[in-house]
């Protein structure tokens, strides 16, 4: 149990160099033959693909995912046939509708301010043409297509291509399929990892470059994704997760208990708990260890992973000092199960969601509460945002000044111009204030 300048310390980031599980040091040198870092590896596979196309994406999803898909896409009918028993389906479709009402309410508008000077302001328009990353791996992570395209859909964006990893066999899962087919998406194609980036970055024949790409993805695709960044836009650089849970004495150590491990059950996940309770603390610590043991595998031995390799339990003074432990760590998600949860909302500055009360669990919000799930981790919250509406629009400004204004406004231009050696420009802008001047001396 950490408390004070021990608690700070641990909860500082710092930005190494990610560290490279053992696992995927041993696989990557299995498959090149030589213990490249992950970060030659993914140099590889875009150059690749950038030169290659198609047949490059074959041959690393044979490599990687085991399996080799003649044709890349999804077929029409494949997407039509898909199907999920009708309690998923209807699940799907609940988690679709409550997306999309959560976003429809984001205030995402443009302006123009007609005034004495003429008229100033922003046209917003949907990106042409976005690119989702599903993750498959450990689990199809059905959900993230949901809360990555639906956000897309409400600002306007009008083609969204889906990339997924494929299973051994060359399947995608079909409820990420069924889940396209309600969001009425109508491409979709088997292939994961950065070889997936690399085609939407830079378009291949059968997948065409994007203007953004968007959700979550393992160490490898997101090494990809600040690769490709510039080529084309990245919507974020989601990692492994984190839930910061603050609790007090009034908190069910069960509730407690349950939400760090559902967190946990991700890879590479890091759970935290900060509570001003001691005795809270170690109530939580033996129902933990009870509730874990009672998992199923493999999602025991994942669990297991995070609360032994990452988890950290914090004892604060005050409810203030946990909030602001909270704001210096800026979790991913920050629940608060204490007795007044909403009471501490107005002092969080730094977190991607918070989720507030007994009643609205973490794992809640990852399906059906409304905010996307794709939230800022590795304290990436300092500066970024979850997952909405803007992150699919571009802001185009509007100059439209009249005469009068640019008879007041032009001469401070021009004496800026003339100020930074630019007379190019300080004359474009007095030709319209003395437009006769031009010609003076000519008649
Ligand atoms: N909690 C994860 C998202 C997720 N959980 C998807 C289940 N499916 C990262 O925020
Ligand atoms: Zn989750």
């Amino acid at each position: 149990v950490l408390q004070g300048e021990q608690a700070r310390t641990a909860l500082t980031r710092t930005f190494d160099q990610i560290p490279v599980p053992e696992a995927v040091a041993r696989r990557i040198e299995q498959t090149f033959g030589e213990p490249l870092s992950p970060e030659q590896v993914v140099e590889r596979i875009l150059s690749d693909v950038r030169a290659r196309g198609d047949d490059a994406l074959r041959d690393w999803t044979e490599k990687l995912d085991g399996a080799r898909p003649e044709a890349l896409e999804v077929s029409a009918g494949e997407l039509a046939a898909a199907r999920v028993d009708d309690d998923l389906h209807a699940a799907l479709r609940l988690a679709i509708s409550r997306v999309r009402a959560f976003y429809a309410a984001q205030p995402a508008h443009g302006f123009l301010e007609h005034g004495p000077d003429g008229a100033l302001g922003q046209l917003v328009r949907p990106l042409s043409r976005v690119g989702v990353y599903v993750p498959g791996g450990l689990a199809p992570l059905i959900s993230t297509l949901i809360h990555t395209a639906v956000p897309a859909q409400v600002a306007g964006v009008e083609e969204i291509v889906v990339t997924t990893p494929p299973d051994r066999e060359g399947r995608v899962h079909p409820a990420i399929l069924v889940a396209a087919r309600e969001l009425g998406i109508a491409r979709v194609f088997r292939v994961g990892g950065a070889q997936a980036i690399g085609a939407l970055a830079y378009g291949t024949a059968s997948i065409p470059a994007v203007d953004k790409v968007a959700g979550p993805g393992n160490l490898f695709v997101v090494i990809a994704k600040r690769m490709v960044y510039g080529q084309v836009g990245i919507e974020s650089l989601p990692g492994p997760t984190e839930t910061l849970v603050v609790a007090d004495d009034s908190a069910d150590p069960r509730f407690v208990a349950a939400d760090l491990l559902a967190q946990a059950e991700h890879n590479g996940a890091e759970p935290v708990l900060v509570s001003t309770s001691r005795e809270l603390l170690l109530t939580v610590q033996g129902e933990l260890m009870g509730q874990l043991e009672a998992l199923p595998e493999p999602n025991r031995g994942w669990a297991r992973d995070s609360v032994s390799a990452r988890m950290k339990v914090i004892l604060a003074a005050s409810l203030d000092e946990a909030l602001e432990l909270s704001n210096l760590y800026a979790p991913e998600h920050l629940c608060l199960l204490t007795r007044d949860p909403w009471s501490l909302l107005g002092r969080v500055r730094r977190a991607g969601g918070v989720f507030v009360g007994e009643a609205s669990m973490e794992a809640l919000g990852d399906y059906v509460a409304g905010p996307s799930h794709v939230m800022p981790t590795g304290g990436t919250a300092r500066f970024m945002s979850p997952v909405n509406v803007r992150d699919f629009q571009n802001i185009i400004s509007v100059v439209g000044v009249n005469e009068s204004a640019l008879r007041r406004i032009g001469p401070a231009a021009a004496a800026l111009a003339r100020a930074e050696g630019l007379e190019a420009h300080a004359r474009a802008v007095e030709s319209r204030l003395h437009p006769a001047d031009g010609d003076a001396g000519t008649d």
